[in-house]
């Protein structure tokens, strides 16, 4: 039988107290995990009736999730603060845990009643270094994604592993040789913005649907799942590029996904395989955040692609 999440951790020779902070994630995902497989036998499908802090719709899974997090991180010592894409404002637990957790409990929730993968996804920072801190600064990140297989994907800075969620409630490694491929023809971007886009997206985007014709003389597929969790996981498994970028119409509000608990654990998971990623001007794990649920835009994945579009925006000034 391969390795359990447990036993990997033990032996890479990491802080046990950073250890307890990521088991506490990964049972809180193994049990979102059931709660999805049977929400729909279970009525648990459909809005909340409420909106969240970013004035989007709750789905009665949000909250659920978003609750089964905050049990499992404030029974945990270690843990000092939540911040959660469901909660206006950062969780403060009464101790003198060393750790922060930013999470989305769960991602792509516009995807749960027609049974699409969706994810749960984490960072984990010093508390030391307060609420604001660059994703440079990143401890650990993770997601959990909940699709045919549940799969939980995390780095501790170098390097990615894989694990599967067997039926006993344990996730075993499946592999921690993840590398993102430098080159790829794949790409992801909700084409339904394009009147929206930036020059230097439309560019990038009009060379490779004009295949091996255009300037990048190769054919290019599309691929968008519309929950991210989804579209980066396939990314890390095969290659390809995934683009949220700045448009007309998320332009005052930065972007459309936030940097602590989207754009910076995906993009140090990303890096940590090998792969790039950028705000199209600025790589991500750079920024200083100024607000707990700061938008900003997302470009990332195979390393050409992402300098190709990081071109493009050099020309475009
Ligand atoms: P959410 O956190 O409210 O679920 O929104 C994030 C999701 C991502 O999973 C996905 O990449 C993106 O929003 C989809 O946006 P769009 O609705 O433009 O397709
Ligand atoms: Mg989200």
């Amino acid at each position: 039988m391969s390795l359990s999440l447990a036993d990997w951790l033990a032996a890479q020779s990491v802080d046990p107290a950073l250890i307890s902070g990521l088991a506490s994630m990964a049972a809180s995902c193994a049990e979102i995990a059931v709660v999805l497989r049977n929400a729909p036998l279970a009525g648990q499908t459909g809005l909340a009736g409420h909106t969240n802090v970013q004035g989007e719709a709750q789905k009665a899974l949000d909250v659920i999730s978003n609750d089964i997090v905050l049990n499992h991180l404030r029974a945990n010592p270690q843990i000092s603060i939540l911040i959660s894409e469901e909660m206006h404002e950062a969780v403060h637990f009464e101790n003198q845990g060393r750790f922060i957790v930013a999470t989305d409990p769960l991602d792509g929730s516009s995807n749960l009643d027609v049974n699409v993968t969706v994810g749960t996804i984490f960072s984990i920072l010093d508390a030391k270094g307060g609420i604001l801190q660059p994703g440079s600064a990143q401890l650990a990140a993770g997601y959990a994604a909940y699709g045919p297989a549940t799969s939980l994907v995390l780095t501790l800075g170098k390097g990615v592993g894989v694990f599967t969620l067997d039926e006993a409630g344990t996730f075993r490694l499946t592999t921690d040789t993840v590398s993102v491929p430098e080159a790829s023809s794949e790409f992801a971007i909700n084409t339904a913005r394009e009147r929206f886009w930036d020059e230097a997206t439309r560019g990038y985007v009009a060379e490779n649907i004009a295949g091996e014709t255009g300037a990048a003389g190769k054919r290019y597929n599309m691929r968008w799942v519309g929950s991210m969790v989804a579209d980066i996981h396939r990314i890390l498994m095969r290659g390809g590029i995934f683009l949220y970028p700045l448009d007309s119409e998320t332009l005052a509000k930065g972007g459309r996904l936030r940097l602590l608990y989207e754009a910076n654990p995906m993009a140090m998971l990303i890096e940590a395989a090998g792969g790039r990623s950028t705000t199209g001007r600025q790589r991500i794990l750079d920024l200083m955040p100024s607000a707990i649920h700061q938008r900003v835009p997302v470009i990332l994945g195979s390393a050409d692609e992402v300098k190709r579009v990081e071109d493009w925006y050099s020309r475009a000034g």
